[in-house]
């Protein structure tokens, strides 16, 4: 509908996503669907600009397909898409280029940070968020739900805006970021001072959406606590106790606060294994639909092949436009074998 605002968020397509990724993106992405016109981008594009294996990559993008499906997101209410099958992501990024800093490019703190941890720096990681731009502008988006690293590159999206209507006339919706609020973070099982990470956790220290029932459960029985007995909420003198209070409060949606005075007097291993029945109740429904969307490429294919159409229409007429008020030249389909063939041609 018009009067909805338009919301685009994009979700990378490689890494084994866990519980933090389920609480502070998946998760949100159902509700967001509600408050406007969602847009949900599976960045493939954006996978290939740091070394990786063609064939992890394809299998983890499907992967990531049928994770957004299964927390429940609505093919129908949604558009859910994958990047490169909307080429006009790729154009975007070349067209938004003429109006970047290269300066402000070097200044990225990510391509900073990415570009010393590999050898090999491919231009595309230099670029990064000039795809990142055209992604979000293409769809002339209000609001971009984003993680806090991301602050940077949403700067950056605004300025290129602000500079391509500057120069070619006003053709960008200036994109707001939303940030999830601090709190909302789930931490690292063993080592509760850092966020649970796809990269840098253990495999002990994160649970991942599509881990087993028993894997889940013993996580949670070997989670790091504190040499206290009470079961309050307090980030700084008791960060275990505090993150399992947080994820029980995802998985039950029972405040923090009730779910302290429900343990009350209870001991640490009782409630850590509550916490992890509670985490394998929430995940076991949409492991189920993760499991059958994954066993049926068809119907994940048809799904996301909805998702591209409808991405298609929604970004063509800004594609149009860049182009038309960059001043380049209309290809006109079937000029020349057309009706219309001049004589002597
Ligand atoms: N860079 C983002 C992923 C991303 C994105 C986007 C997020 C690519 N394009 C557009 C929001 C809007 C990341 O690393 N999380």
């Amino acid at each position: 509908m018009a009067d909805e605002p338009r919301i685009f968020s994009g979700i990378q397509a490689t890494g084994r996503k866990t519980l933090g990724n389920y609480s502070g993106g998946f998760r949100q992405y159902a509700a967001t669907q509600e408050q406007g016109d969602g847009f949900f981008c599976i960045v493939d594009l954006h996978s290939i600009t740091v070394e990786y294996d063609p064939r992890d990559f394809h299998e983890s993008t499907l992967d990531v397909a049928a994770l957004l499906f299964a927390t429940g997101l609505d093919a129908e209410r949604s558009t859910i898409f994958a990047q490169s099958h909307v080429t006009a992501h790729a154009e975007a990024a070349w067209l938004l280029s003429a109006v970047t800093s290269y300066g402000q490019l070097g200044r990225m703190t990510q391509f900073k940070e990415k570009a010393d941890a590999h050898e090999f720096v491919s231009a595309g990681l230099f670029t990064y968020p000039v795809l990142m731009a055209g992604d979000i502008l293409l769809y002339r988006t209000d609001i971009v739900p984003i993680g806090d690293d991301q602050r940077q590159h949403l700067e950056l999206t605004r300025d290129i805006a602000e500079r391509f209507n500057y120069r070619y006339g006003e053709t960008f919706t200036i994109p707001q970021g939303v940030f999830p609020e601090v709190g909302g973070r789930v931490m690292d099982l063993q080592e509760p001072a850092k966020k649970m990470s796809t990269t840098l956790s253990t495999e002990q220290g994160a649970v991942y959406i599509t881990d087993e029932s028993d894997v889940i459960r013993k996580k949670f029985k070997t989670a790091v606590t504190d040499s206290e007995k009470e079961i309050r909420h307090d980030p700084e003198a008791k960060a275990g106790i505090s993150n399992l209070l947080e994820i029980m409060s995802v998985a039950t949606a029972e405040p923090v606060a009730e779910l302290e005075r429900r343990f009350d007097g209870s001991g640490y291993g009782d409630f850590k294994e509550a916490v992890g029945e509670a985490v394998v109740a929430l995940l076991a429904p949409i492991q189920e639909r993760y499991r059958e969307l994954r066993a049926d490429e068809r119907e994940l294919q048809r799904l996301l092949a909805v998702g591209a159409e409808k991405a298609r229409r929604a970004s063509e007429p800004t594609l149009e436009a860049m182009y038309e008020r960059m001043g380049f030249v209309k290809a006109e389909a079937g000029r020349l074998f057309g009706a219309a063939r001049p004589r002597g041609l």
